[in-house]
């Protein structure tokens, strides 16, 4: 497929403008990346010039700049993936699920991760300094017993018993969104260190609990566009940080 916009890609590697291209991948529509190879902190001090929200992705369409990837996927499905399957037709069953998933990996899943993450931090940082970090109140049921990374994962693989893809039985652009939650998600939620590389790389098996995601994670690695997508935007691979 071919448009008549010119779709630029503000990106850092190993972020979530990774999305983007990956979407654009399997749409067959090309696109450009803007970012300084091996320098993590200068491709992100560059975005300012584009976007005062100084965030990846800032995608460029035709005249159209946005931010927050799950807006931009929507907004390019409906410019160019008109039935392409990826995303499921209003009046489709999976309808409801596509639209939950999509916005859950920002709105729930990353926030939660993200949480759990600077708590473990700061807590790490009390510690450190002599202070004893207070205790966290715990609410009865399983809910309550987990961080709420774990809460996340526990969602995702128990929507992945019922079904291969998030929104059913076909690929969408809401396992595009949830894959980059997960990837962070798992770390988080097994108790591991914040540490870019070894989550990026997939060395480390964090999914042990987790056997539906697992199986989910080794799906999306062996889609050809998912792999072009990593190859344009980590051409050498995972960033250090
Ligand atoms: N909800 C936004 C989050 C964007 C975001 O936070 N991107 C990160 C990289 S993955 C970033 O650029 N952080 C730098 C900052 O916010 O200062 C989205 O999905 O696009």
């Amino acid at each position: 497929m071919s448009t008549a916009d010119r779709i630029v890609i503000r990106h850092i590697e190993g972020r979530r403008s990774e999305r983007v291209a990956w979407l654009l991948e399997e749409l067959g529509i090309p696109y450009e990346l803007d970012f300084i190879q091996g320098d993590i902190l200068g491709s992100l001090l560059t975005l300012e010039q584009y976007h005062e929200m100084r965030m990846t992705p800032i995608v460029h369409i035709g005249d159209v700049v946005m931010v927050e990837s799950s807006a931009i996927l929507e907004y390019l499905l409906s410019k160019y993936g008109k039935g392409s399957g990826l995303r499921p037709a209003e009046d489709a069953p999976e309808f409801p699920a596509y639209l939950e998933f999509l916005h859950f990996a920002e709105g729930t899943a990353l926030s939660k991760i993200i949480a759990d993450a600077t708590e473990r931090r700061l807590r790490k940082v009390m510690t450190q300094a002599g202070v004893t970090p207070p205790e966290t109140p715990k609410l009865p049921g399983d809910a309550g017993a987990r961080t709420g990374a774990q809460r996340v994962m526990h969602y995702a693989n128990n929507t992945l018993a019922k079904r291969p893809y998030f929104a059913g039985n076909n690929f969408t652009a809401a396992d595009i969104m949830m894959h980059f939650a997960l990837k962070l998600g798992a770390p988080i939620a097994a108790g591991a260190d914040f540490n870019v590389r070894e989550i990026l790389s997939g060395k480390q098996d964090w999914l042990e609990s987790f056997p539906n995601i697992r199986s989910f994670m080794a799906r999306m690695a062996a889609r050809p566009a998912f792999q072009r997508a990593m190859q344009s935007t980590m051409p050498a691979g995972p960033p250090l940080m």
